[in-house]
């Protein structure tokens, strides 16, 4: 990667940890503080930790790290960036850090105690939002800086199939951008006028709904990030191959469309939303799981024909075969078990009566504490390791390698006790985002301190997982061993290829049916709650 790209894509990445270190420490505390015997000093609030640790994990740490890796991976496969792409990337990664210090402040300030998914009728102060929108600005300007660069390397490169790590982050960004259309409207048109005071009403309704239409698209923003490393990074690591280069853009293409137009199963609780509309994003939900069983299967496939190409050991043999001693691989191993617990977790909420359960629960807590919290971020360590050394010129020598598999080891061992003791709390209905109370002494509530200090236990193996990360990661940024540290991509022969090109980078059709799918799953919905508002709004149905 060309310096002038590395120091973008080293800024990015260097912010991400710091979220990282602030939002780790802050659930530390959480979890201290969930146990009834650890009280915050000069009266800062359980909720307040909660939303530093949310919006610092779940929105700052990921996206900085999500643009400085699809940076890494266009750059790398589609060549450096034109200095005219790169001024665009840099001008939104200052609107996105001067959006999350505008962000910060308030929460600071206990001003924007509004949790990560801060939607009506929680209210912050209008800086909070204004800082927010700026971010969302920001990040377009990054995502159309990757689009753009890889328009310019089709013109020059006429009826050649793109870099694969370059069409997944294309669709990755246009997939941001339609989604975080959603969530920017309800800032910009409803929270901002509100908290201003222009408006005393809002539409609570709508205001979910736009921030589930960007919601659980950003959940896949976060897991195609990681896809991206287990298609096309993870099997040159191990010395293979792409298992099939058509696959995995097929799924990308799935999740571009099928994302978007599900968020109504965050809300199969809400009243204003009607059953049959509900139903039919329940149905789309089942759809968009299928390019995860394709990644699953395409992975297996790739594990299994390169350990068999080594020797064919039998039955479950072959697995033996696999580079268990490198934490490039082993770390994101560990992600990709945890998202079958993880997966069959989310399949459970999707399903209307089961939700009924499970909702508002603990157990949804640990359903992402398995899935963004394992599967993604530790695929995020993965890259980490290899990455900063590529980019600063240093290598994972042995002594960090056995260090980054304790982290990994480290990690499992903390989520297993933490996650797994919130699904079963869960199951007992302890809510989610609740400080510590025992509800007046309440027989049902006693049964869930017990797992509370579990959570604490794992939490607090967890923080110690995320120091060694921290410290893996500032050594290979400034102390290691200098040399070549590679950038893995995997690549096979397409033998030809025209009609995939034809297909598969028809983008005009890809995006046409993605509008399709969303307009059919939200333009009814959404004119029935700005029909129905409740009287007594002001009369303009936003607010
Ligand atoms: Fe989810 C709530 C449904 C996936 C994150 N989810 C959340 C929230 C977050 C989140 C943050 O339907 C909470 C939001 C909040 O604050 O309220 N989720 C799903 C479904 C999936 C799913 C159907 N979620 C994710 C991913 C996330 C994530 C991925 C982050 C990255 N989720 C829900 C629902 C709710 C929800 C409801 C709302 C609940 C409520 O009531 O509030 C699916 O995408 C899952 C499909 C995945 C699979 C697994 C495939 C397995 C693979 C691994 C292969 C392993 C290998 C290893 C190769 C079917 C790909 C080899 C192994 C060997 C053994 C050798």
């Amino acid at each position: 990667i060309d310096p002038k790209d590395g120091k973008l894509i080293k800024t990015h990445l260097f912010l991400a940890f710091l979220a990282l270190a602030i939002g780790g420490f802050a659930g530390l505390l959480q979890v201290l503080v969930k146990t009834g015997k650890v009280v915050l000093p000069f009266n800062i609030s359980y909720y307040q930790i909660l939303t530093v640790h949310g919006v610092l994990l779940a929105l700052v740490f990921t996206t900085f790290f999500i643009f400085g890796f699809m940076f890494a991976a266009v750059s790398r496969t589609a060549g450096t960036f034109s200095k005219k792409i790169r001024l665009l990337a840099w001008t939104g990664f200052f609107l996105m850090l001067i959006g999350t210090l505008m962000a910060a402040w308030m929460i600071l300030l206990n001003k924007a105690t509004v949790l990560y998914t801060f939607y009506a009728p929680l209210q912050a102060h209008a800086i909070f939002y204004i800082g927010l929108a700026l971010f969302f600005i920001g990040t377009w300007l990054e995502g159309i800086a990757i689009i753009l660069h890889y328009a310019i390397w089709k013109k020059t490169h006429k009826n050649i199939l793109s870099p694969l790590l370059t069409f997944m982050a294309v669709v990755n960004s246009i997939m941001w951008i339609i989604a975080s259309f959603g969530v920017t409207g309800s800032i910009v048109f409803q929270m901002i006028p509100w908290s201003l005071g222009w408006h005393s009403t809002i539409n609570i309704v709508i205001s979910r709904t736009l921030f589930w239409y960007f919601g659980h698209p950003l959940v896949y923003f976060w897991l195609l990030t990681a896809y991206m490393a287990w298609y096309v990074v993870i099997p040159k690591v191990i010395g293979w191959r792409l298992y099939s280069d058509s696959l995995a853009r097929l799924a990308f293409l799935l999740f571009l469309i099928f994302s978007i137009p599900v968020g109504f199963h965050h809300q199969l609780m809400e009243p204003g939303i009607s059953h049959s509309w509900k139903f039919f994003q329940v149905f789309l939900t089942f759809v968009v799981i299928i390019p995860s069983l394709m990644t699953a299967f395409s992975m297996f496939a790739t594990f299994e024909s390169f350990a068999r190409s080594k020797k064919d050991a039998g039955l479950f043999g072959w697995f033996k075969q696999l580079p268990w001693g490198d934490a490039r691989f082993v770390v994101p191993f560990i992600g990709m078990l945890a998202f079958i617990p993880g997966g069959a977790g989310g399949i459970i909420n999707a399903s209307n009566q089961m939700n009924a359960v499970v909702h508002n629960t603990t157990w949804i807590t640990g359903h992402f504490h398995l899935t963004i919290s394992t599967t993604v971020t530790l695929t995020f360590f993965g890259v980490s390791y290899w990455l900063i050394g590529h980019l600063t010129g240093r290598i994972l020598t042995k002594k960090l390698n056995r260090l980054a598999i304790i982290q990994g080891i480290s990690w499992a061992i903390g989520m297993t006790i933490m996650s797994g003791s919130m699904h079963i709390a869960g199951l007992l209905g302890a809510p989610r985002r609740t400080a510590f109370t025992d509800y007046g002494g309440a027989a049902q509530a006693k049964k869930w301190i017990s797992y509370q200090l579990a959570q604490a236990v794992g939490g607090s193996i967890l923080f110690i997982s995320i120091l060694l990360v921290l410290f893996i990661v500032i050594y290979l940024a400034f102390f290691a061993e200098k040399g070549i540290q590679e950038f893995p991509v995997a690549t096979m022969d397409v033998h030809d290829e025209k009609p995939l090109l034809l297909l598969l980078e028809n983008w005009l059709l890809w995006i046409g049916i993605t509008f399709f799918v969303i307009i059919i799953a939200y333009a009814i919905p959404l004119y029935s709650m700005i029909q129905h508002a409740p009287t007594g709004s002001s009369g303009y149905q936003l607010w």
